[in-house]
């Protein structure tokens, strides 16, 4: 009765839901409990003592951008190191450690949706206004992503600086904000060629942008971080991570794409902007492989154009490609093969291995998401 089962949900499998959306919702609460002493032991940092109003404004900075949304990484890391640590050693305090680990990849995602906000033209964020936005924010949101991102620095420290993993966990934030940079760079520049000659948009141009901007932050980075937190130090078990986990946050892209255009705003909590910022999505490059050429020409004379009639064009197209039920397909697609792959990860010469049960659980709380 495995997540295989999904798409065709019965009754049997509407009871074991039952049970997992209330271990879910137990889950994020108790991840969610821990975050005021983080905010507090931050704000009450001797640093702010001469500045007192500086520690009030982070304090802000941190309650705002911190709140809301699926939590999905920071969570990530706390499941990734319960299965992947022996059941003996978790312990209240070691999944104590592991939420505080999961706020500090969330503090990593806050400081990003700023900035990202702010690249990609954004008007709303988790139901909200981007931070960016707020009238006495503005270009002031830049600074505030260096409190944000400091802060996970200063958590680190705090919690983890005596730890024998303590280097390991450091290299492993800064090469994921260096790989999430690459992904980012690459995203902007695409976007932004002034030109309207799309020749670039191809899937293997698609599935490098992907993996660089969002699949090592999203699960790359708090796998690893589970497995340090397990002491699980070996290379190449964490290549053999690795290599499951970017497949499945190129999969969690794909998905952002499609909710993008097609999503419930009121759902999703953000307003989408791609089409309009003439990005390099999942759904642009695969109009582009299907469409004939007087529906390339109408593609390239409305994508990238902030005029709503414009973007209208270009749904419509998506629309009369079939893009929707394609989509359907590639999701299906990606998650049987996501499944196949769990079931037959390679082990490290030591005997060691990721637990399959880990990449259904991470894959199922994704499938099929509508925000
Ligand atoms: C997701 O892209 C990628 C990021 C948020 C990484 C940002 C990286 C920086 C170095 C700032 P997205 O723009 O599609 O996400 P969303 O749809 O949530 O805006
Ligand atoms: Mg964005
Ligand atoms: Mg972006
Ligand atoms: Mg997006």
């Amino acid at each position: 009765n495995g997540p295989l089962c999904r798409p065709q949900i019965g009754k049997l499998a509407r009871m074991s839901t039952n049970v997992s959306i209330s271990q879910a919702k137990k889950e994020r609460d108790n991840f969610l409990d821990v975050l005021p002493s983080i905010t507090e032991s931050l704000v009450r940092s001797p640093k702010f003592s001469e500045v007192p109003e500086v520690g009030t404004w982070l304090k802000r900075v941190l309650e705002y951008n911190l709140s809301g949304g699926k939590k999905a990484r920071g969570l990530t890391t706390v499941f990734a190191y319960e299965m992947l640590e022996k059941p003996e050693n978790v312990t209240e305090e070691s999944l104590r450690l592991a939420r505080i680990m999961g706020w500090c990849v969330e503090m990593l995602q806050a400081y990003l949706l700023v900035l990202d906000d702010m690249m990609d033209g954004s008007t709303t964020r988790r139901g909200l206004p981007c931070w960016y936005r707020l009238p006495d924010v503005g270009l002031g949101a830049i600074n505030d992503s260096i409190l944000i991102y400091m802060s996970i620095y200063n958590t680190l420290k705090t919690n983890f600086g005596d730890r024998p993993y303590y280097t390991d966990i450091l290299e492993v934030f800064n090469e994921s904000l260096l790989n999430t940079s690459i992904g980012q760079h690459l995203d902007y520049t695409m976007a932004h060629r002034n030109t309207n000659d799309y020749s670039l948009f191809t899937i293997d141009r698609y599935s490098a942008i992907v993996k660089f901007k969002t699949a090592y932050y999203t699960y790359k980075l708090p796998v690893s971080l589970g497995l340090y937190l397990a002491g699980k130090t070996n290379a190449e078990l964490h290549k053999i991570a690795e290599d499951i986990f970017l497949e499945l946050g190129q999969f969690f892209q794909s998905q952002d794409d499609y909710i993008d255009c097609f999503g419930d705003e009121s759902v999703t909590g953000k307003m989408g902007t791609d089409i309009q910022e003439g990005k390099c999505t999942w759904l642009a490059v695969t109009a582009l492989q299907l469409c004939d050429s007087k529906q390339r020409a109408e593609f390239e004379e409305c994508y990238g154009s902030k005029d709503l009639a414009d973007v209208q064009r270009i749904k419509r197209l998506y629309e009369t490609l079939g893009l929707r039920e394609i989509y359907r397909a590639h999701e299906k697609a990606a998650y049987e093969r996501i499944v196949q792959r769990a079931h037959s990860l390679p082990t490290t010469e030591s005997g060691d291995s990721v637990s399959p049960a880990l990449v259904l659980k991470l894959l199922d709380m994704i499938y099929n998401r509508k925000n």
